[in-house]
């Protein structure tokens, strides 16, 4: 972990220019009405979980170029998302996936109090074969044509809802990759029918105070249909299973252009707003940086999500899911946990009376320009003071570089090499 005198020292040189940086955002904000204070205490309440697979160096199917120092199972992977947590602030959990990080729930539990964390929605994994496994998920696995297949899915998704209780984990996320490759290879019906009965006895299985989250994605790794393929077909799902049962929006998981902020419009009007995983994508699922390539979208879902905070027992789960293959995954990741509050506090900022206002009059220049104002205004004093007050990072990225922390677990983990993967 980083020593608390880094990133003191740090703080201490940039901490004047913040506070008069902060402080003309106040006045700024006085004028428009709102109390800068407010609005950072809500910044600072706010955490998105880190995914344990994010902190690894990702890859595409043609190449990996693994980092320095990457880590080799999960409690390594917990030491960087503490990381993670202890300059920003604002990742207080991470999101295990099952198998890749199964472990004793002690041995998690030890780890995670060590390094300052707890563990956010447990995700299954029945998109891999696995090593001694019965039955291969080649053709599917929730809703395979072969029962027995079909059952050893469920059975891993209880495992996971199992571990997940041992080690506070109040949540399954569930995404499978069965469909098909071509047409006529898969009856859609009765495939569907297969997965409903399937994901049911998983729900039956789910304690009381847990959600089980279902993820819709639109295609890969099935490229003519996938049986989860889009919110509608998640929402089918969550009000077939019940009450527990809600969508979780993976923002990389839809066609370009698709109109994402009014899906999570749509899916909290109706209860059904489960959860997100955060990224950016340009194309398709390309899991990027959250923000780093259209961070007004990403403003305008956050806008559809402070607009639902009044709703009684709103509280969707917010985690990212980020693959980094060309940068050091623990900087991308404080970068985009950053994005991800940036967003929140814009959001905070629109003044929704007179937005109402503007909508009711038909105003559409004003209703805009208004809605604008919350993602024009500068809020990065505001997210660095509440990193400081919370014993933060100023500036994490910076922080982190001076601390050398990368190299000195390099020399701990040993070298990985990414010759020879790729395409075979
Ligand atoms: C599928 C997905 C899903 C998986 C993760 C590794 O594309 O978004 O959330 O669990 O990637
Ligand atoms: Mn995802
Ligand atoms: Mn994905």
């Amino acid at each position: 972990m980083i020593t608390a005198d880094i990133i003191e020292q740090s703080n201490a040189r940039a901490e004047a220019r913040l506070r008069a940086d902060y402080a003309a955002l106040g006045e700024h904000l006085d004028r428009r009405g709102i109390d800068i204070a407010a609005i950072k205490a809500r910044v600072a309440a706010y955490g998105v979980a880190v995914p344990s697979w994010g902190v690894g160096t990702g890859g595409t199917r043609f190449a990996r170029f693994p980092g320095p120092g990457e880590p080799r199972h999960i409690f390594d992977k917990l030491e960087d998302c503490g990381v993670i947590q202890q300059l920003t602030r604002a990742t207080p959990s991470v999101s295990l996936h099952i198998p890749w990080d199964a472990q004793p729930a002690a041995d998690l539990n030890a780890k995670a109090e060590e390094v300052g964390l707890t563990f956010d929605a447990m995700n299954s994994n029945t998109f891999q074969d696995q090593p001694d496994q019965a039955h291969s998920y080649k053709f599917g696995s929730l809703s395979h044509t072969d029962a027995a297949t079909r059952q050893q899915a469920v059975e891993h998704n209880i495992a996971c809802i199992d571990l997940g209780a041992q080690i506070g984990s109040r949540a399954l996320t569930i995404w499978v990759g069965d469909g098909s490759n071509f047409p006529g290879q898969a009856n859609f019906t009765r495939q569907f029918e297969r997965y409903l009965d399937a994901a049911g006895q998983v729900y039956a299985a789910l304690p009381d105070d847990w959600t089980l989250l279902t993820e819709h994605k639109m295609y890969e790794p099935a490229f003519y249909s996938t049986v989860v393929q889009d919110w509608g077909t998640n929402l089918l799902i969550a009000q077939q299973l019940g009450a527990k049962a809600k969508c979780l929006v993976d923002l990389g998981h839809h066609a370009p252009n698709v109109n994402i902020e009014m899906i999570v419009a749509r899916l909290r009007q109706f209860g059904k707003l489960g959860g997100f995983h955060f990224n950016d994508s340009k194309y398709g699922d390309d899991d990027l940086d959250t923000g780093s390539i259209d961070p007004y979208r990403l403003f305008l879902v956050f806008n559809e999500l402070v607009e639902a905070e009044a709703d009684p027992g709103f509280a969707p789960m917010h985690m990212l899911d980020q693959s980094h293959n060309v940068t050091d995954p623990i900087e991308s990741l404080m970068v985009s946990a950053t994005e991800v509050q940036r967003a929140y506090a814009q959001a905070l900022l629109v003044d929704r009376k007179a937005l109402d206002g503007y909508q009711e009059d038909n105003d559409a220049l004003m209703a805009t320009t208004t809605l604008k104002a919350g993602f024009r205004t500068d809020v990065e004093p505001i997210l660095a003071m509440a990193r400081l007050e919370a014993g933060g990072a100023v500036d994490p990225v910076a922080v982190y570089r001076a601390s050398g922390y990368r190299a000195q677990v390099a020399a701990i983990r040993p070298a990985v090499s990414g010759a020879g993967g790729g395409i075979v």
